[in-house]
């Protein structure tokens, strides 16, 4: 298929995060860079993605791992040179793939020249931040919640003044009101596309329209007054247009979205009433939280609200014809394997190709979040000495702060922090799994001796092939592209069940959450199976050819996606 015949929303594609600092570092520093995802890319090709995703490789002083951004065009040193960078474009070009970069305009550094220029009490630029008085008392001019912890209001230093700041006080909210704030950032936008960047991650999109007022949240954190302001969709379709109007290849657009809706979510992801091609939503990734807005919480997978959330944002998403990112893993989340299924090696191979399958055959646009492929989980931390997350060490001293025992913040923090998925890359068994010839700036996984990219490259039936014959079959296969969307035993225990259809094929997904057996009377599937029915993957030896089937038997962690024409 050629570039023009290409899907209209990427549902042919599929996108593959690189997490910079952990992916492999070129030049034994202990920090990834943009060198060696170059080195990466033949790895990268064989595994067939269409588009790198790349976390924020811009110079920053790295209080939150790049998304404090202090100069919007160019690369920092850590990462390499903009020279590095065009090599980057232009072989990853030549192999077909597109790089993808996380745009942060939602805030920027508190040491970008803008906000450094406006502390100095330049007007012009105190424009471009909310720079808020206090209330009558001399507190914060309201009561919001930072996501990191504490007070989203940070004093100035010798003045009666805030400026807001919803992530560490190091990243300040920019004033999207201001027009010349629209301005610089679109520019911004001009400046990556003529450059040959193929798309833009937009970080927390759904955030950058603040109210006129900054009132009290009574209810909670703030966020329902933030979140999804009244400009927001305008300022979509001012990225839609200034990329538009730069020319090339339609840019792919995904944006971030907090914490929002489901009416929300489809008109942004609408192909007809939105202005990004997809979006990313996280519902799903909250089914084992105990409260949706407090992840320091412990508690367990809830697997019937798993269920009912994949299927009912699947089912909207084709009802609205709206486009979303599919994907259980990213730079913020522990590891999907270790989270929704079982990193025991006895089930790490099902566990780990079964969930792939969940999505993969789903509609909408595979994110693959970097060793995912080769089933990597949770390093299981124990000492707050071996993380490094911003987050997760402004909450760490909150709750200690709260009260609550060593043990139960640290049990908490090895669950849910988000260093559970900034591990290096384990390319090989060694000291570092290949990520670094130095000190990696983040301990390496111990379980790299399990799981590693050489192992799986030597097996013909591991996870990554599995991957491979995934993101293969979406590129041939209309029907998981294109197909409608159907739950199907929905009341079967620790069962994920889909049916996708075209007029032409069908297409059935059974998928067991659990280690014990599943079985399911044939007649419950009969209706999803028609003429010429065949295998089309599955994680376990399986024969079947639609004749004579009484019953259909999952094992533990089981998944079958079974193929057929419409009668
Ligand atoms: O994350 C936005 C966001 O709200 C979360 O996923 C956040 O990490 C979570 O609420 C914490 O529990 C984006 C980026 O992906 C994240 O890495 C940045 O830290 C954040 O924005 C700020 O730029
Ligand atoms: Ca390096």
């Amino acid at each position: 298929m050629t570039a023009q015949q290409r899907a209209d929303h990427f549902q042919d594609s599929v996108v593959y995060q690189i997490y910079v600092r952990s992916f492999c570092d070129s030049n034994g520093d202990g920090i990834g860079d943009v060198p060696g995802i170059i080195k990466k890319l033949p790895y990268l090709e064989t595994l067939g993605v269409r588009y790198l995703w790349l976390n924020p490789i811009y110079p920053s002083p790295q209080y939150d791992n790049g998304y404090d951004i202090s100069d919007y065009r160019s690369i920092d040193p850590m990462f390499g040179t903009m020279d590095d960078f065009d090599r980057l474009v232009a072989e990853a070009g030549r192999r077909g793939i597109g790089i993808v970069m996380d745009m942060v305009l939602n805030h920027t550094s508190t040491e970008h020249p803008w906000f450094q220029k406006a502390l100095a009490g330049d007007a012009h630029y105190r424009d471009f931040y909310y720079f808020v008085p206090p209330r009558s008392d001399g507190g914060a001019p309201c009561n919001w919640q930072s996501k990191f912890g504490g007070s989203a209001w940070e004093k100035v230093p010798g003045e009666e003044l805030y400026y807001l700041h919803l992530f560490a006080r190091e990243q300040a909210d920019l004033n999207w009101k201001n027009p010349e704030v629209r301005n610089e950032c679109l520019d911004i936008l001009r400046f990556w596309k003529n450059r040959g960047v193929a798309g833009f991650r937009f970080d927390v999109v759904n955030l950058m329209s603040k109210p006129d007022v900054f009132e009290d949240d009574h209810e909670g954190d703030g966020r329902r007054l933030y979140t999804d302001g009244p400009m927001i969709e305008t300022y979509f379709g001012m990225f839609h247009d200034v990329l538009e109007q730069c020319g090339g290849p339609k840019s792919l657009t995904v944006g971030e979205l907090s914490s929002t809706s489901m009416e929300k979510t489809v008109r942004y992801g609408g192909a007809e009433t939105g202005q990004l091609s997809m979006v990313f939503h996280f519902h799903h990734l909250k089914s084992d939280y105990v409260d949706p807005n407090n992840k320091w919480i412990p508690g367990k997978l809830n697997f019937p609200l798993l269920r009912d959330i994949l299927h009912s944002w699947q089912g909207a998403m084709y009802n609205h014809n709206a486009w979303d990112a599919l994907f259980w893993n990213n730079h913020d989340q522990p590891r999907a394997l270790t989270r929704f299924a079982s990193d025991k090696p006895e089930f790490h191979y099902q566990s780990a190709t079964m969930l792939a399958a969940v999505i993969h055959f789903q509609r909408g646009i595979p994110y693959i979040y970097q060793g995912e492929e080769i089933g990597m989980f949770n390093p299981g931390f124990n000492d707050i000495g071996q993380y490094r997350d911003v987050e997760t060490l402004n909450f760490y001293k909150l709750l200690c702060d709260q009260g609550k025992s060593h043990d139960e913040v640290m049990a908490v923090i090895k669950d849910r922090s988000r260093d559970n998925s900034r591990t290096p890359m384990q390319w090989d068994d060694s000291k570092h799994a290949g990520f670094t010839t130095g000190v990696p700036w983040i301990e390496t996984a111990k379980n790299k001796t399990r799981v590693n990219v050489r192992d799986e490259l030597a097996r013909k039936d591991g996870v990554l092939a599995f991957y491979r014959r995934l993101i293969e079959l979406r590129r041939k296969e209309d029907v998981i592209q294109n197909g409608s969307y159907q739950p199907v035993l929905t009341d079967v225990d620790d069962v994920f069940a889909y049916v996708r259809e075209t007029a032409l094929r069908i297409l059935l997904c059974l998928n067991n959450f659990s280690e014990t057996t599943k079985t399911i009377p044939f007649e419950w599937v009969a209706p999803c199976i028609g003429p010429n029915a065949k295998v089309l993957a599955g994680n376990y030896p399986v024969t079947f050819d639609g004749n004579g089937i009484k019953e259909i038997v999952l094992r533990p962690y089981e998944t079958l996606a079974i193929i057929s024409d419409r009668e």
